[in-house]
């Protein structure tokens, strides 16, 4: 497996990963996608690892999508490769670390449902979003047209969707597609910044949070505080929730375990 195309560096409790295929606009191959698979399968063995950061090489795209040469090529096994591609996504998403998306240019097709698939997306003003998939003939088969109505709404999605055209940063920014958006310069700064406060929180309660807002999106309102029941039973009888509320009252940091 060629893992020069994908980046993997920790530091501390903050993992990177670096989609490095800059001459193709950081386009994803299967083995990229293989990569990845693998990647968050050993970060689920790892506690120290809290949050994961997802960025692209250079600063012209995030991910131009998913490699069009290799879309051409996979022909009648197309079906195929997009369902592996779209549990790699869902892996990814439900991950139990918390991913950041720091979005630094064109983030396409696949490059975009990458980003959908991290908990939040931090963008730089020059990133642009879209789905060409439709000018190829082709429609969003990671999970686009099931999450990126969720998270803007379908009349957004369906503009963006069927226009297949970019939008800007600003616009996905209000559409409510990314979170923040920064100057170019400022961007990893501006992520690393907030992965490191938030992995000065308690891991176990972070990955219930996470765990209950994701689990109860999908179900009806009483169903989904049921969830939220559950997760917040295993948080308060978790060590960490001893350890931080010791720590608060003994004016301490607190030193959380994730258990
Ligand atoms: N795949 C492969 N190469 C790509 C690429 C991509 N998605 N995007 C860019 N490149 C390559 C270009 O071919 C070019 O390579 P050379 O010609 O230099 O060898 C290099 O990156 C620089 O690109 P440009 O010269 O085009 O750069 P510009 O600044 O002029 O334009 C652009 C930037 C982002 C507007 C343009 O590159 C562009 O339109 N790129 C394609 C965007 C796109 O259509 N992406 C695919 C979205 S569809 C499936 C699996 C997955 C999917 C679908 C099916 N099956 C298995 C069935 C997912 C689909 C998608 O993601």
């Amino acid at each position: 497996m060629n893992r020069e195309e994908t980046l993997f560096n920790k530091e501390g409790p903050i993992a990177y990963i670096i989609i490095n295929r800059e001459k193709a606009l950081n386009a994803l191959n299967s083995n990229m996608m293989m990569r990845l698979e693998q990647i968050f399968s050993e970060l689920e063995q790892d506690d120290q690892v809290i949050v994961v950061v997802i960025t692209g090489a250079g600063n012209k795209a995030f991910i131009a999508g998913a490699d069009v040469k290799e879309i051409k090529e996979a022909g009648n096994k197309r079906s195929e490769l997009i369902a592996k591609g779209q549990a790699i996504l869902s892996k990814i998403r439900e991950s139990s670390k918390v991913v950041i998306a720091a979005v630094n240019g064109y983030a396409l097709g696949g490059g975009c449902e990458l980003a959908m698939a991290c908990d939040i997306r931090i963008a730089s003003e020059n990133a642009r979003f879209g789905f060409p998939e439709v000018k190829l003939g082709l429609m969003a088969g990671y999970g686009g047209t099931q999450l990126l109505p969720r998270l803007i709404g379908t009349g957004r999605a369906k503009y963006v969707m069927f226009s297949g055209e970019m939008i800007t940063a600003h616009e996905a920014y209000q559409f409510g597609l990314v979170e923040k958006v920064c100057g170019s310069e400022s961007l990893m700064e501006e992520v690393n910044t907030l992965a490191g406060k938030i992995s000065t929180n308690g891991p176990f309660a972070l990955k219930a949070c996470k765990g209950a807002i994701n689990r109860g999106m999908d179900v009806s309102l009483d169903k989904a505080l049921r969830v939220e029941l559950e997760e917040y039973d295993k948080v308060a009888r978790s060590k960490d929730a001893e350890e931080g509320i010791a720590a608060f009252l003994e004016k301490r940091t607190p030193a959380f375990r994730g258990r």
